[in-house]
């Protein structure tokens, strides 16, 4: 989902369409809703900076959503958690928990992730600030959020249930693990409980999930981005490879970060339509929509176009049309420039430069083409783990073991709690990181054949395949059932 998580857990989707995507957030003031579930308020809430510090007396002001269209005296109150980029007040008007929270008579809030959109705890994003933002201070902010308002608002005997998508799936199921006397229960979609520094099987699912289009599809991408890195051995082609992908500046290539930049640019295409392929986020706003695996595929098919290189520079254009880019920034010596710029009117105070961080010290996560069963070649994981040395002096190994104290500290996929539910989409490829079975009774997986990220927490659509809309029921009656209890 792209509250936040939109602009999702694959920062990649930022390199790639950083522009449409942030564009696409200030359009929602002229979503103009009709129904009568327009009414939401924007609102602050007084915050402490450092939760595990009793000394520590600074506060801050968090931002968060609240909708009362639809509570009834004694019903549940529905948190969703905001994530890596700034909540989307769209939420408050669409998406499936809203429908759950009509039938349950919810009270709904939700809250905006520290350090993201407009909750800014810190005068800059400099990596001594950022030492405040942490999945477990982000846990703190709910924990606090929750008791207060609950006291203020007469809500404490209510019973509270938290929603997220992607990595603010995580918190939901960390959450309720957390703190259960909080939370009642959670629904955790495409979660990835389990940190790993090295992620190569996502773009192992981006290979099964092109090739259920079409078997030849990846084998073209691979043809392509095989051709691509051999060319890139010969700086006689880099004009060509320059007017070929319609770069803004001449292609350099200095260092191993330079060829790998401009490779997973190129591949962050294909990964980020594969994590969103054909779901219904353009109520959100969000461009592109239209731009499938199928579409995608036929590109790659089209001998029309010339050998795979060509088809593959076809799909760059055919990016770069939809997001109205003038041309394709390629280079890693801008992105490292933007990467470390610590002003919250920065060129990455977006969202990346803070998620990256996050990276570095809690999850990992890295989509590197280790895997010989993917289909692209040229961004390993040491270019990956470089960038928190560039970006944020974190070494390889405090990356290492941060990573290992995050699953010590959450469980990974043991997680030791109850009443979580877990959907997952076949073709996402962040279920590979997530709850696949379920647990027990208590904690169960929800399996949507031939879905993306997040797509259960989309609002409906009659085009939505029979499994999901089934999805979306067992998961309602989950909640229903554990309500009652
Ligand atoms: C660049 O492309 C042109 C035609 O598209 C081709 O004739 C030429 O050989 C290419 N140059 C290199 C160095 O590959
Ligand atoms: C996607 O939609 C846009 C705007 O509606 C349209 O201009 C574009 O041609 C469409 N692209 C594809 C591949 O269908
Ligand atoms: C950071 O970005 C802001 C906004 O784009 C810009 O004004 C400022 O000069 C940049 N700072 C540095 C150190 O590049
Ligand atoms: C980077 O971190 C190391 C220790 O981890 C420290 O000694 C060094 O001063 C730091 N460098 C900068 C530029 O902050
Ligand atoms: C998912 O759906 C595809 C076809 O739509 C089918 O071939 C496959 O067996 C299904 N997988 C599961 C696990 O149900
Ligand atoms: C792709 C994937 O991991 N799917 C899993 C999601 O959860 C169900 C349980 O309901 C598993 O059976 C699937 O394998």
């Amino acid at each position: 989902m792209s509250l936040f998580p939109f602009l999702s857990v694959l920062w990649i989707s930022l390199l790639t369409f950083g522009e449409g995507y942030y564009k696409s957030f200030g359009r929602f003031n002229h979503v103009q809703d009709v129904t009568h579930r327009a009414a939401f308020d924007e609102l602050w809430f007084t915050q402490k900076l450092d939760h595990f510090n009793g000394a520590d007396r600074r506060v801050w002001k968090q931002r968060y959503f609240l909708n009362e269209a639809f509570y009834k005296p004694g019903g549940p109150v529905f948190l969703m958690i905001g994530g890596e980029g700034p909540a989307n007040p769209a939420w408050m008007q669409y998406g499936t928990w809203l429908s759950y929270a009509e039938k349950l008579g919810a009270l709904c809030f939700m809250l905006e992730h520290r350090f993201y959109g407009k909750s800014h705890p810190t005068a800059d994003l400099s990596t001594d600030n950022l030492r405040f933002l942490s999945s477990r201070q982000a846990l703190a902010d709910l924990a606090h959020f929750r008791t207060v308002i609950a006291e203020d608002r007469g809500l404490s005997n209510r019973k509270w249930v938290a929603f997220g998508g992607s990595y603010p799936g995580s918190l939901a199921a960390w959450f309720r693990l957390k703190y259960p006397h909080l939370v009642h229960a959670s629904v955790a979609t495409s979660a990835p409980v389990h940190a790993t520094v090295n992620f190569p099987e996502y773009l192992e699912v981006v290979w099964r999930s092109l090739a259920s289009e079409n078997a030849e599809c990846p084998l073209l991408v691979k043809k392509a981005s095989d051709t691509l890195l051999e060319r890139l051995k010969d700086p006689k082609t880099y004009d060509n490879l320059t007017k070929d992908f319609n770069l803004c500046s001449k292609l350099q290539i200095q260092t191993e970060m330079d060829s790998a930049y401009f490779l997973e640019t190129l591949a962050g295409t294909f990964m980020d339509v594969v994590q969103y392929n054909e779901d219904n986020r353009g109520f959100e706003g969000a461009t592109g929509t239209n731009i499938t695996i199928k579409v995608l595929c036929s590109v790659m098919g089209d001998a029309s176009l010339g050998e795979p290189y060509a088809r593959y520079a076809a799909v760059a254009h055919l990016m770069m049309d939809t997001f109205s880019m003038k041309c394709l920034d390629a280079s890693f010596s801008t992105y490292l420039r933007d990467m470390t710029n610590t002003s919250w009117e920065g060129p990455a105070a977006g969202g990346e430069r803070q998620w990256v961080y996050q990276t570095c010290t809690e999850f990992g996560f890295y989509q590197s083409t280790d895997s010989p069963n993917q289909p692209f070649t040229g961004f390993p994981l040491v270019y990956h783990v470089k960038q928190c040395a560039d970006f944020y002096n974190v070494s390889a190994e405090q990356l290492a073991m941060a990573v290992v104290q995050t699953n010590e500290y959450y469980g990974s996929y043991d997680i030791g709690s109850s009443r979580i539910v877990f959907p997952n989409g076949s073709i996402d490829p962040w279920h590979a990181l997530g709850i696949t079975l379920d647990i027990t009774p208590d904690l169960p997986a929800v399996f949507i054949n031939g879905t993306a990220h997040c797509a259960n927490m989309y609002p409906a659509r009659s085009e939505d395949l029979p499994q999901l809309a089934l999805a979306r029921d067992h998961i309602f009656l989950l909640l229903q059932q554990w309500l009652k209890q």
